[in-house]
């Protein structure tokens, strides 16, 4: 049977995923005997069948704009980057890579900058994510071990999640959490964090903190556990502004849990005291011996594929390869083994900084792979500027056109998912097999070896010599195990030799974490967010992730499946907050920092604190005009591991009333006039965007299709405009304005474009965006697994269904991956 066993390509939970192809079309299942999800998936893994068209990708290598061959384009490279090493050293070269690199090609890079080129500027979107983290396992351990399995999770009593919104995040992780405390009852779940979030469903207790003060919140609880007197609840309560009583509550229940274990992402990783903030968990749990033993401990979750990966090949500017760092020991090993003469000595640019050097001439060249850092980097435009001025940009892509590529003057198509073959280690150490199912489309190539090309032209061929990434692994296996008496934990050694059918074959595999022979505490004096809020910009901005989404949405956001839970960004703001700023839910707002502006729709939520904004950070330049949150962001970063606080940002924000607002159905998107607004939202068989602007763009579209010499059909009532451009009875385009947003049956309208030619008798139904006689609106999608619209669970609520199981039930919501339950839930609340 066509199946294939592989790995899920989004979050760090790593699942095992059964892909099958048939008559060209995939489909996905949890794999049952995978150890990571046992069967289980979320909605963007269960979409993943979705994601491998071929549309938008970039199939060809592209030199300055102009589609060309590999010989050719691995010609210019090469010489390209000879030149800047030959003028101004190799110093003024980077790679930018990203924790959704299989370890392949990961170790490859590593290997060619720190090796061969001679200068660590190697750095990737890790650091972005859990650079943080790496610095306190490391200061506390002396090496960068996570020390719990998720079984550790399902095994505890006592379970923290910090600054973790792991039911939307790592959903299959959440879920097997969720099922655990149903069968345990004594289990205990606290969430911390300063929004109330979908995870805050099955907490006994939330705690939503001051944003940035966690550190008070553990400092506090280790002074109990150590028995001393610094930090007295009283102080924990003010700095965190939190109730004494709930502090009190929750270090009891840390104090008397016989196992506790605590769950920590972005919100303490992504701060300017990040990495004090890890040391402050972990000590905790070293002071109180909740440590390693089952049920226990501080676990970091790794939130891309493959951030784990990234730590074991040593993918971060400041560490070397395999758990070794910048000391002569470690040093000359590397250079034996890899047979360099050229290893770079001292570590390299971390992210934040490397962008700087760029933007300051310095660094000449810079090669991005798998990451997209026109949008993802804090302070955005000013990263924009930096690309946009640096001599040569090289892109490693799977898609033709992102903010990034739009600044590259070579682009190398890469393998995505299902093409590519290789492994990846999730958040518990366990390296798994992403494995190709799909054929090579066009003439995409894997990341290693377009990374070994570009070896070879630099004149390194023989170190880069490979022709499957089997002998990349193995060879990354033996490095780890080289000179290594019991000093690294991290040792592949079992793995070094096998076979090229073994390593096809390998099944799911945990690294043994070792025993900790190095356990310390790191005294933390804990600080707040640097973020400065007074008068000009009084309100905290958050940001963070969606359910549906994954990062700068190349892959998740074309899928009408995944756009249906929320299909423009939101901005989260209590009630109180709004009324204060003049705004009402579903208008349109502008959030400004000094560093810029993004619009986005006023989204009324009380589990927002006062003061406090939440906004995802997906959205970007090809799926809105100004709807990108980094934009706003300071380059803000913790002094040891150069992470940015990507958390806490001083922002104002206005009303913005525009004079229209439409909506834009084509089978071609146009370019719009600099004056619109604009979000591109994906739909079935069309392109579709939302549109607004202070002035009308009825006269644009009319003139556009014109233009194209389509017939128009046009109607105007009142102050609504709509527009419909036909081509031999096929729809071309349909274009609804007026001075609120038009209610329009999306299905209905989706529809017309499928069919040719349209009856003369539907046009006007069209025209009018409603289908004759019915309700065109399912409201917002909560169920994506079965599209399942908040109307339809508002009227099954009046009729009486008041629960999740009850509307599953009924209406099979909330019963595939479990990730709307939480909104299910609230739903019954409000409605009843
Ligand atoms: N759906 C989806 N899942 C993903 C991803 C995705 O793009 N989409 N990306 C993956 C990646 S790479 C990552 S790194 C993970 C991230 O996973 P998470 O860290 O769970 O996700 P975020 O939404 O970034 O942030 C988590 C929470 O931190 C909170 N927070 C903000 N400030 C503070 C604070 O000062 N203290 C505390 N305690 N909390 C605070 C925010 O309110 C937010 O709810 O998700 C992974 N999973
Ligand atoms: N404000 C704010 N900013 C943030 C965050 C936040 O919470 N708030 N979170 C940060 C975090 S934790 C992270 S991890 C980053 C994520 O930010 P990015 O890494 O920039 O986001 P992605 O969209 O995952 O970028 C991956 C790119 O690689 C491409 N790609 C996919 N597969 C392959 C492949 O096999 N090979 C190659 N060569 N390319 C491929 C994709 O099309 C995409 O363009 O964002 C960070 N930025
Ligand atoms: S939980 Fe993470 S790894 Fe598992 S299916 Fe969902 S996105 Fe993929
Ligand atoms: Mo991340």
């Amino acid at each position: 049977m066509n199946e294939t066993r592989t790995t899920c390509p989004y979050c760090g939970v790593g699942c095992g995923v059964v892909a099958r192809v048939e008559g060209g079309t995939v489909s996905v299942r949890g794999d049952e005997t995978h150890p990571a999800n046992l069967g289980r998936l979320c909605v963007k893994g269960s979409a993943l069948g979705e994601t491998t068209g071929l549309a938008g990708r970039l199939l060809h290598p592209v030199v300055d704009g102009e589609e060309t061959t590999w010989p050719q384009a691995l010609d210019v490279a090469g010489e390209r980057l000879r030149e800047v090493i030959e003028t101004w050293g190799p110093q003024a070269v980077a790679f930018y890579a990203s924790g959704q690199l299989l370890t392949e090609d990961y170790y490859a890079a590593n290997k060619l900058m720190k090796g061969f080129i001679g200068a660590a500027n190697i750095d990737t979107n890790s650091r972005l994510c859990m650079s943080s983290a790496v610095v306190g396992y490391k200061r506390a351990f002396g090496e960068d071990i996570v020390p719990c399995s998720y079984e550790d999770v399902e095994n505890s009593d006592l379970v923290v999640l910090v600054g973790s919104n792991a039911a939307w995040t790592h959903p299959v992780l959440y879920q097997r959490l969720v099922k655990a405390r149903q069968q345990n009852p004594a289990m205990k779940v606290v969430v911390i964090d300063p929004r109330k979030t979908a995870t805050c469903d099955i907490a006994d207790l939330h705690l939503p903190l001051l944003p940035g003060s966690d550190a008070g919140l553990f400092v506090g609880l280790l002074n109990m556990i150590q028995g001393t007197t610094e930090w007295p609840l009283a102080r924990v309560a003010e700095f965190c502004g939190l109730p004494a009583e709930e502090v009190g509550t929750f270090y009891d229940w840390f104090m008397t849990a016989p196992r506790a274990i605590t769950l920590y992402t972005m919100g303490i990783n992504q701060s300017s005291s990040g990495s004090d903030k890890c040391n402050a968990i972990i000590n905790v749990h070293l002071a109180s011996g909740k440590f390693a033993r089952p049920g226990c401990g501080p676990f970091s979750l790794t939130g891309q594929p493959n951030a784990m990966g990234g730590r074991e090949v040593g993918g971060l500017a400041n560490q070397l390869a395999a758990h070794m760092n910048f000391e002569p020991d470690d040093l000359s090993r590397v250079a034996r083994f890899w047979g360099t003469e050229r290893l770079a000595q001292t570590p390299g640019l971390m992210a934040v900084e490397l962008f700087d050097a760029i933007a300051r001439g310095e660094v000449k060249a810079v090669w991005i792979m798998g990451t997209n850092p026109a949008v993802s980097l804090p302070d955005s435009h000013a990263v924009c500027q930096a690309l946009a001025a640096c001599p040569l940009v090289i892109v490693s892509e799977v898609m033709r056109d992102t903010d990034t590529s739009r600044f590259a003057h070579i682009q190398f198509p890469a393998l995505g998912w299902g093409e590519k073959n290789g492994t990846v280690t999730n958040s518990e150490r366990r390296i798994s097999r992403q494995r190709a199912f799909l054929p090579a489309p066009g003439e995409a190539r894997p990341d290693w070896w377009i990374i070994a090309q570009v070896a070879k032209q630099l004149g390194y061929a023989e170190a880069f010599s490979w022709q499957h990434p089997q002998e990349i692994f193995c060879e990354h296996a033996a490095l780890s195990a080289f000179e290594n008496n019991g000093e690294r934990a991290f040792n592949l050694k079992e793995l070094a030799s096998l076979s090229r059918e073994e390593w096809d074959a390998l099944a799911p595999y945990q690294w043994e974490a070792g025993d900790f022979p190095h356990r310390k505490i790191i005294p933390v004096e804990p600080e707040k967010h640097g973020a400065t809020v007074d008068a000009l910009y009084p309100l905290l901005l958050n940001s963070g992730r969606i359910r549906d989404q994954w990062h700068t949405m190349t892959r998740t956001g074309y899928v009408p499946r995944l756009m249906q839970h929320m299909d423009e960004p939101r901005l989260e703001i209590g009630a109180e907050d709004a009324a204060h700023f003049a705004l009402c839910d579903d208008q349109l707002a502008r959030v400004s920092s000094p560093r810029g502006v993004m619009v986005a729709r006023v989204k009324i939520n009380n589990g927002q604190r006062a003061g406090e904004l939440f906004t995802p950070m997906h959205w970007n330049g090809c799926f809105a005009r100004q709807g990108k949150v980094n934009a706003l962001v300071e380059g803000r970063c913790d002094p040891h591991s150069g992470q940015p606080e990507s958390k806490q940002t001083a922002v104002r924000v206005m009303p913005w009333q525009p004079a229209w607002q439409g909506d834009l159905y084509a089978r071609e998107l146009p370019e719009l006039p600099p004056s619109a607004y604009w979000w591109r939202k994906a739909a079935q068989d069309v392109q579709r965007m939302t549109v607004a602007g202070d002035k009308s763009l009825l006269e644009w579209v009319m003139a556009h299709c014109t233009g194209q010499g389509w017939q128009l059909q046009i109607a105007q009532t009142g102050e609504r405009s709509s527009v419909l451009a036909w081509q031999q009875g096929e729809l071309m385009l349909g274009f609804w304005e007026g001075k609120t947003q038009p209610e329009l049956a999306q299905a209905f309208i989706e529809e017309a474009f499928r069919t040719a030619p349209v009856e003369l008798a539907e046009r006007h139904a069209i025209l009018n965006g409603q289908r004759p006689g019915e309700r065109g609106d399912p409201g917002r999608i909560i169920c994506s697994c079965f599209s399942v619209g908040e109307n339809a669970i508002r009227e099954a609520i009046a009729e009486g269904c008041d629960s999740a199981a009850a509307l599953g039930a009924k209406l099979r919501c909330g019963t595939n991956c479990g990730s709307c339950v939480p909104e299910l839930k609230g739903l019954c609340k409000v409605t009843v």
